[in-house]
């Protein structure tokens, strides 16, 4: 918790090399919240700051308008230049309580270990420090590598998938959870540009077994880390679909000099009319978030309602107290008795607005958290 005014803040990392899609997942996380949350009035999802807003609407138009005019190139999401935070805020209407979601966002190719020895290198050990700080991991698996590559390029998938890297960090990860015995650890596979992997986005073959298992083979020593170094974090597997209109026409490796291999996957999509985006997995996603969140919140905001108790308890029996006839006389003369009891009602005050808090927080993460998952969603853990 940031501060006394029931603000509850969580960081959400997200480790994936370049043209992933960390920043297409980041940017469709608040349109599917809001969606989630049409129909309850009392909580919202909204952005926290303007350049988050502005990020977050850039964006949406870039993709839904090119969607719309069925284009759709690889290319299409300009690559990510400079680190930046987008932070959504989770809000129970009327209570002056929320949630904060800061998410980071960072060029994937600082991951692969772009950008030594300039200013970008002591940047990206501020995204590292973020990325082992934060509460949950997001993983994003490009799909169309694992299951589009060939056999003759198989070698070379572990160094297009950054394998190594998202280890390093994981490992940093996991540690420093494993101190913060208290606090949610959560790391989640999630595949993306599955949708022709999978028949419940519209692919005409279900290859959810196959995709799963790869990325289980690909990440077998990631797993084996965080299963070591955190026993006690959450392991999730979920395919999510960003888009879900589009579908794989061809994948060729092309010759790119700064590649592993010097090669390059290319993939080649068309666009399902109506052209509309279908996402698929991102409500699971959000509702893992707040599964995960809620005993965290619940213990934090009741230690919270504990203390201001003890204090409110504290302050009534010193502002009651008897301390001899002529002690009283003087206390309720110069007005100390008065500013005592001022006092113990303000802390009571304290008190019971904390436990009002304590339980609209509830409300509002156990209504999302008590949503149904769907069958994309696997337990690695
Ligand atoms: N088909 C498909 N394409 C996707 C999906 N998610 C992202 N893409 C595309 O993949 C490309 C890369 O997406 P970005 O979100 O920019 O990837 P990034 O990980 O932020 O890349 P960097 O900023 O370079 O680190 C873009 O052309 C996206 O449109 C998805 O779920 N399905
Ligand atoms: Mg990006």
């Amino acid at each position: 918790m940031t501060d006394d005014r029931s603000v509850f803040e969580y960081k959400i990392g997200l480790l994936a090399p370049s043209r992933v899609g960390k920043s297409t997942l980041i940017a469709s996380l608040l349109t599917e919240g809001q969606q989630l949350l049409a129909r309850d009035s009392s909580v919202h999802l909204l952005t926290a700051d303007r350049p988050t807003a502005h990020r977050l609407a850039a964006a949406y138009n870039l993709v839904s308008g090119a969607l719309k005019a069925r284009v759709f190139q690889p290319g299409l999401v300009p690559s990510t230049s400079d680190p930046s935070w987008f932070r959504l805020l989770l809000e129970a209407r009327g209570q002056g309580l929320q949630i904060r979601f800061n998410i980071l966002d960072y060029p994937g190719a600082w991951l692969e270990g772009a950008g030594e020895g300039t200013e970008d290198e002591q940047k990206w050990s501020e995204c590292e420090a973020f990325l082992a700080d934060s509460s949950v991991l997001i993983l994003p698996i490009d799909s169309v590598l694992l299951m589009d590559a060939g056999d003759d390029h198989a070698h070379l998938l572990a160094a297009h998938l950054s394998v190594f890297q998202i280890n390093q960090a994981v490992l940093r990860w996991a540690k420093n959870r494993r101190e913060l015995a208290g606090e949610p650890a959560m790391i989640v596979f999630c595949p993306v540009k599955c949708e022709t992997y999978l028949s419940d986005s519209g692919g005409l073959q279900d290859q959810a077994g196959a995709l799963r298992g790869k990325v289980v083979d690909q990440f077998s020593e990631v797993l084996k880390t965080v299963r070591e170094a955190a026993p006690h974090a959450a392991i999730r597997y979920l395919p999510i679909d960003t888009f879900g209109c589009v579908e794989l026409v061809s994948a060729r490796w092309l010759h790119a000099e700064a590649s592993p291999g010097s090669e390059i996957l290319v993939p080649k999509y068309r666009v399902r009319p109506p052209g509309q985006i279908v996402r698929k997995g991102l409500d699971d996603l959000i509702t893992l978030l707040c599964r995960q969140l809620v005993d965290t919140a619940r213990t934090q905001s009741e230690r919270t309602t504990a203390t201001r108790q003890t204090v409110a308890l504290h302050s009534r029996s010193y502002a009651e107290v008897r301390e001899g006839f002529f002690r009283d006389l003087w206390l309720s003369f110069n007005g100390e008795r008065d500013r005592r009891k001022r006092a113990a009602d303000s802390d009571a005050l304290l008190f019971t607005e904390s436990q009002r808090t304590t339980q609209s927080l509830f409300d509002v993460l156990t209504a999302l958290a008590a949503r149904e998952s769907g069958p994309r969603l696997h337990h690695l853990s």
